[in-house]
Formats: structure tokens, C-alpha cells, sequence
């Protein structure tokens, strides 16, 4: 049963993705106007942002403790935000800098935190293998944790995916699939790439369940999770998940989106799972003060983490070669002549 104090979590959450990306944004802009150069600006690189896919995010992840891993794809922030990712170090992660969970070298897409058990990746599908790992790991030991793999709706005819499918359900694995269905790969819609009319039909060829929520509202999602995850948890095997969500901005910042019908980007930002879900805590009689204050607070939060990445300072050019390898090949040598054999553990 759905409490009104994780519809209220679940809504932070959603507020605070939405909050800390619009601010990415802006600060994302600053500098790389008027050529739009990718690698100028406080935020080098490229930047996916999630707003409209919030709910995919906290429906989930409402189930999750900290000892669950969660992967995600390129466009993580909202995911990362609800598995409870430290918002300082991702934000200074974004920016580059030294403090960062990846000591600023991972950038937007590379967020690591073991903290939480939190990782995403820039190539698609590629979290799917690792949530299985980290699901059979839990098995093997005893424990009752669970793994959550996210992904788009344009990676479910990858390699990666389909054998994570097989593997998962053959070993009954306590891992939840979930598809993120923004319709839209880049610029190819989904119906160029597969036949299927909806991912949660994958499931069927592994015999696995599969199960779509049609529209990007959260409670739906926490719904099917519950289920999905009370499955894993219970150790009765895998389920695929598939949500509808929308992608309100373009696949990366600099779109310029001409192959979007403007309708499509007017339908997305009209079905904004963040009002729908204002209008669920107001039916369940929470009122508008603590919404506000709700607000408030993830605004401020956001803020707060921002400030905090700005002032961290940017790694040294040394640092460049260090965390490459855990275990160095024999032989290999960093290009700085102050590194050591101890340092690089090379065949001394
Ligand atoms: C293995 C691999 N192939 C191609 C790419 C390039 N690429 C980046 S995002 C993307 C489309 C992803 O679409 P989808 O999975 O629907 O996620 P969305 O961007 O819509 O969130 C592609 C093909 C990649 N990152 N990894
Ligand atoms: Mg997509």
C-alpha cells in the first residue's frame, strides 16, 4: 500500500531531477554560446537530460534500499537522484572536478557510487550484464537484495540486453529489467527498429513476465515495481518492466530536433508525470503548504549542490593517468616520468 510519506519522497525526488536539470542547463549554456563549442563552458561534454522520464525513476526505486544495485544508461540523473546518489559529488562529477565521484573524469555519463550501489554508462544496454552479475552475486550469498537494470527503449534489440534476459531468467536471478520507452532513439522512432509494439514483450522469449505501463504516471509505476520487485526480492526470478515516458528536451543538449514533429514535443510536455503527480497528493489530501515546502526544499538542495561543485577544484593533468587500471599490463608505463613501478605496478 502506496503511504502518503513515499508519495511524498517519490515527488521530491521527481521535483529535485527536474530542478537540478533545468540549473544544468543554464550552466551547461554559459560559455559555449554563440558556436555552441562542446567542450567549453563549466559542464564539458555532452549532457543527456531526463526531464519527463522522472517517474520511471522514483516508481522504482521507492522499493530500493541502498545494499540494491541500480544501473542506468546515458541519461541517468533522475535514476540517480531516486537510488539516493550523493548530489554533491555526482554535481561535481558533472563539472569536471577533482571531488567527483569519478574524480571528474567520468563526466555526466560515468557516475559511480558504491555508496549506494549506483553505476551508469554512455554505451546502451551495457548496464544490463552487470545488474545480472550483481544479482547472481546476492543469490550466491544468501542475501535478499535485488538489481535494477534501466535502459531505452531504442537498446532492446542489443546483444547485451537479450542475454542478460536469458541468463537471468535461467538462474532465476532477483533482477528487475526496466525499459524506458521515450519513443524516440536519437532521431529514429521505434517503430524503425522493431516490431514488437511494446519491450515488455521481450519477456515472452525468455519465458520471464513483462508488463507495460502505458503512461508516465508514478504510481502506476510503483505499482508494477512493487510486484516486480517483491518477485526478485522473494527470489522468484526476473521481470521486465517497460514504461511509457516522454522526453521533453532533445536526445542531448545542441539538438536541434528537426526531426521531431513539433506535436510530439507539445504531447510530452503536456503529459508532465510532475503535474500528474501534484494532483495525486492533492487527492490524497496532502496539501499545498507541504507541497510547496517540498519544493522548496529540492530546490534549495539542488542550489546547494551546485554552489558546492563550482568551488571544487579540477583535477591536476597527473591525475589523468592514474585509476586507468586496476591491474596494470606488465610493462605499461604512464606517460609521466614521475610515476613510479610501485605506483603503476609494472613488472619491476
Ligand atoms: C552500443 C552503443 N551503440 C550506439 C550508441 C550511440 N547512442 C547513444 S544514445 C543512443 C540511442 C539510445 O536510445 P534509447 O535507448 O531509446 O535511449 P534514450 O536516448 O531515448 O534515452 C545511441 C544509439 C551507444 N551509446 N552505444
Ligand atoms: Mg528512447
Amino acid at each position: 500500500m502506496l503511504g502518503d510519506t513515499t508519495l511524498q519522497e517519490m515527488y521530491e525526488w521527481m521535483v529535485t531531477a527536474r530542478n537540478y536539470e533545468e540549473r544544468l542547463q543554464e550552466e551547461y549554456l554559459e560559455g559555449k554560446q554563440p558556436a555552441f563549442d562542446i567542450s567549453a563552458g563549466p559542464i564539458p561534454g555532452e549532457l543527456h537530460l531526463a526531464a519527463g522520464q522522472e517517474a520511471a525513476a522514483a516508481g522504482v526505486c521507492a522499493h530500493l534500499r541502498d545494499a540494491d544495485t541500480v544501473t542506468a544508461p546515458h541519461r541517468p540523473h533522475h535514476v540517480a537522484i531516486a537510488k539516493g546518489v550523493d548530489l554533491k559529488r555526482m554535481t561535481a562529477e558533472i563539472f569536471g572536478r577533482q571531488t567527483g565521484l569519478s574524480k571528474g573524469k567520468g563526466g555526466h555519463m560515468h557516475l559511480f557510487d558504491p555508496d549506494v550501489n549506483f553505476a551508469c554508462s554512455g554505451i546502451i544496454a551495457e548496464g544490463c550484464p552487470p545488474a545480472v552479475g550483481a544479482a547472481l552475486a546476492a543469490k550466491k550469498r544468501g542475501e535478499d537484495s535485488v538489481a535494477v537494470a534501466y535502459l531505452g527503449e531504442g537498446a532492446i534489440s542489443q546483444g547485451g540486453f537479450l542475454e542478460s534476459l536469458n541468463l537471468a531468467s535461467v538462474h532465476d536471478l532477483p533482477v528487475v529489467f526496466v525499459i524506458e520507452d521515450n519513443d524516440w532513439a536519437i532521431s529514429m522512432p521505434k517503430d524503425r527498429v522493431t516490431d514488437v509494439e511494446n519491450g515488455a514483450q521481450r519477456a515472452g522469449g525468455f519465458d520471464l513476465p513483462g508488463r507495460r505501463v502505458d503512461q508516465d504516471d508514478a504510481v502506476a509505476v510503483y505499482e508494477a515495481a512493487d510486484e516486480a520487485v517483491g518477485r526478485a526480492r522473494d527470489g522468484n526470478g526476473p521481470t521486465l518492466l517497460e514504461v511509457q515516458v516522454h522526453r521533453r528536451m532533445g536526445h542531448f543538449m545542441g539538438d536541434a530536433q528537426g526531426y521531431r514533429p513539433d506535436t510530439d514535443e507539445e504531447q510530452a510536455k503536456q503529459r508532465d508525470s510532475i503535474t500528474r503527480m501534484e494532483t495525486t497528493l492533492e487527492s490524497a489530501g496532502i496539501d499545498e503548504s507541504t507541497i510547496e515546502e517540498l519544493r522548496d526544499r529540492s530546490h534549495d538542495r539542488v542550489e546547494e549542490a551546485i554552489e558546492w561543485a563550482k568551488d571544487q577544484p579540477e583535477p591536476e593533468p597527473d591525475e589523468a593517468y592514474e585509476d586507468v587500471f586496476a591491474d596494470p599490463p606488465a610493462g605499461w608505463t604512464p606517460a609521466p616520468e614521475s610515476t613510479t613501478a610501485e605506483q603503476t605496478g609494472g613488472d619491476d
